[in-house]
C-alpha cells in the first residue's frame, strides 16, 4: 500500500486515473478535469469532470490536520473512515439522504463519492434567502431515522456495543466539538474571538456560574450518553439543497451520542439563520417567518416519524414489546429527546459566535455594530435556551422565544 499523500489537481488523474470506479463514471484520466473547491475546516475536496463534463464526482480526501488552523493541529486521518462507516449506515436507515459512495481508500484518506448537481450548501441559500420545498420535513425524518434506527430500540443490543466500540475510535473528532461547543465558549481560550461589539455581553454570559455548569451538564450528555449513531456535525453547512432536494454530507464527526444531538444542532442554526436574516435584506419578515416554519417541520417530522418507528420498527432492548409500553412512555422519550436538543442547541449558539469556526450567517455581515447586535440576540438567547430548557416543552414555545429574542434590544 502507498503511503499516504494529499492529493493535488495535477496529481489526482494520475493518482485516481487506474480505478474502474471513476473511469467507468468519468472515461480515460487524461480527459479530466479537475478542480478544489474545500471551502469546509477541515479536507481536500475535488471536483472531477470527465470528457464533455456531462459526468462528475467529488473526491473528498483527508488532510493530516485541521485545514482551518494549518499543520500546527494535527487531526488524524483515520476520520474519512469513520465518515466512510457513517455514510453506510446513514445510507441504510434513511436511504436516498446522503451522497452516493463510489470507491473508499482507508490509506489515503480518500472518499469518492457522488456530485451533488445542482445542489449547493444550505447556508448560502439562508443567508440569499433562497427557500427549498420540504426541508424541515426530510431533515426531521433524517434526525428521526438516523436516531431511532441506530439506537437500542431498534439495533440488536450486541452489534449496537459493538457498533458503539467502533465509533469510540473517533475522539479526536470528539473532542473537537468537547473543547468548542461545551467548554471553550465560556471562558477565555486562546482559539475563541467575537465581534467587539459584543464584549460586555459575552463578558456578562460568562462570569454565569449557571450557564458554566449547564453546558458541563450538556458535555456529560455528549460523551456518556450513547444512545445512537450521530451525524456529529449537522449544521446548515452540512446540508446541501436545490430548490425541492436536501440531502445530507460531512459525518466525518459521527459518534455514538445522544438521540437529540443532531436535531439541537440543526434547530441552532436554523435560529441562527433566522436572527441574522436582518443583516442580509430590507424585509426580512417573510424569510424569517419561513425559517421559523422549517423548525416547526422540522420537529413536527421528527416526531411523526419517531412515533412510526415506534410502533413498526422497535425490536431492540429498550422499551421491548413484553413490557407492552404505552403512547405515554414514547411520548416520555421524546420528551427526552427534546430536552437534549434544546440544551445542545444553546451551546451551539454560543460556539457559533464564540469559539472556533463561526458561521457565515454572521461573519458575513461587514457591520460590526449591527452583527453584535444580532449576536447578542443569539448569545441571550442560547442561553435561556441551555440553563432553562425544562421550560421550552415545545416547538411552539422554540419559536415563540425565537420571535421574542427577535424584537430585543440587548446591545
Ligand atoms: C476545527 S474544526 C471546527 C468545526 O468545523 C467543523 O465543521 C465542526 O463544526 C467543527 O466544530
Ligand atoms: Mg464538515
Amino acid at each position: 500500500m502507498a503511503a499516504y499523500e494529499a492529493l493535488t489537481v495535477a496529481s489526482l488523474p494520475r493518482r485516481l486515473g487506474g480505478l474502474a470506479a471513476l473511469t467507468d463514471r468519468l472515461g480515460p484520466a487524461a480527459a479530466w478535469q479537475v478542480r478544489e473547491v474545500g471551502d469546509g475546516n477541515l479536507n481536500l475536496v475535488f471536483i472531477v469532470r470527465g470528457a464533455g463534463a456531462a459526468h462528475a464526482l467529488i473526491v473528498k480526501q483527508a488532510l493530516p490536520y485541521v485545514r482551518l488552523v494549518g499543520d500546527s493541529w494535527p487531526l488524524p486521518l483515520n476520520r474519512s473512515y469513520f465518515e466512510h462507516e457513517a455514510l453506510i449506515r446513514q445510507a441504510a436507515r434513511d436511504p436516498g439522504s446522503v451522497p452516493e459512495i463510489h470507491h473508499f481508500d482507508r490509506e489515503q484518506a480518500v472518499i469518492v463519492m457522488e456530485f451533488l448537481h445542482p445542489h449547493t450548501i444550505l447556508r448560502g441559500k439562508l443567508i440569499a434567502g433562497e427557500k427549498v420545498a420540504g426541508l424541515g420535513a426530510v431533515l426531521g425524518r433524517f434526525c428521526a431515522r438516523t436516531a431511532f434506527r441506530g439506537s437500542d430500540l431498534a439495533m440488536d443490543a450486541a452489534a449496537k456495543k459493538a457498533d458503539t466500540a467502533l465509533f469510540l475510535g473517533n475522539a479526536a473528532l470528539c473532542d473537537i466539538t468537547e473543547q468548542l461547543i461545551f467548554t471553550d465558549p465560556y471562558y477565555d481560550a486562546p482559539r475563541n474571538h467575537h465581534t467587539p461589539e459584543l464584549t460586555p455581553v459575552v463578558a456578562g454570559l460568562r462570569a454565569d456560574p449557571a450557564v458554566r455548569a449547564a453546558a458541563q451538564a450538556m458535555l456529560l450528555r455528549f460523551t456518556a450518553g450513547a444512545e445512537t449513531l450521530c451525524h456529529g456535525d449537522l449544521h446548515t453547512g452540512s446540508v446541501m439543497c436545490t430548490d425541492s432536494d436536501t440531502r445530507i454530507i460531512d459525518p466525518e464527526f459521527g459518534f455514538y451520542g445522544p438521540m437529540g444531538f443532531d436535531l439541537g444542532m440543526l434547530l441552532a442554526n436554523f435560529l441562527m439563520a433566522y436572527l441574522s436574516q436582518p443583516a442580509h435584506r430590507d424585509d426580512p419578515h417573510e424569510m424569517q417567518g419561513w425559517l421559523l416554519s422549517v423548525i416547526s417541520d422540522c420537529v413536527a417530522a421528527f416526531g411523526a416519524e419517531f412515533a412510526t418507528l415506534w410502533a413498526s420498527e422497535r425490536r431492540g432492548i429498550l422499551h421491548p414489546q413484553s413490557l407492552a409500553p404505552d403512547d405515554s412512555v414514547r411520548d416520555a422519550v421524546l420528551a427526552h429527546i427534546w430536552q437534549d436538543a434544546m440544551g445542545f442547541c444553546g451551546c451551539e449558539m454560543h460556539r457559533r459566535c464564540l469559539s472556533l469556526a463561526h458561521n457565515a450567517d454572521f461573519e458575513r455581515i461587514a457591520d460590526t455594530a449591527l452583527r453584535a447586535r444580532l449576536e447578542a440576540r443569539t448569545l441571550m438567547m442560547g442561553r435561556q435556551l441551555l440553563i432553562e430548557r425544562a421550560s421550552v416543552p415545545d416547538v411552539a414555545a422554540l419559536t415563540a422565544l425565537a420571535r421574542d429574542y427577535d424584537g430585543k434590544d440587548i446591545l
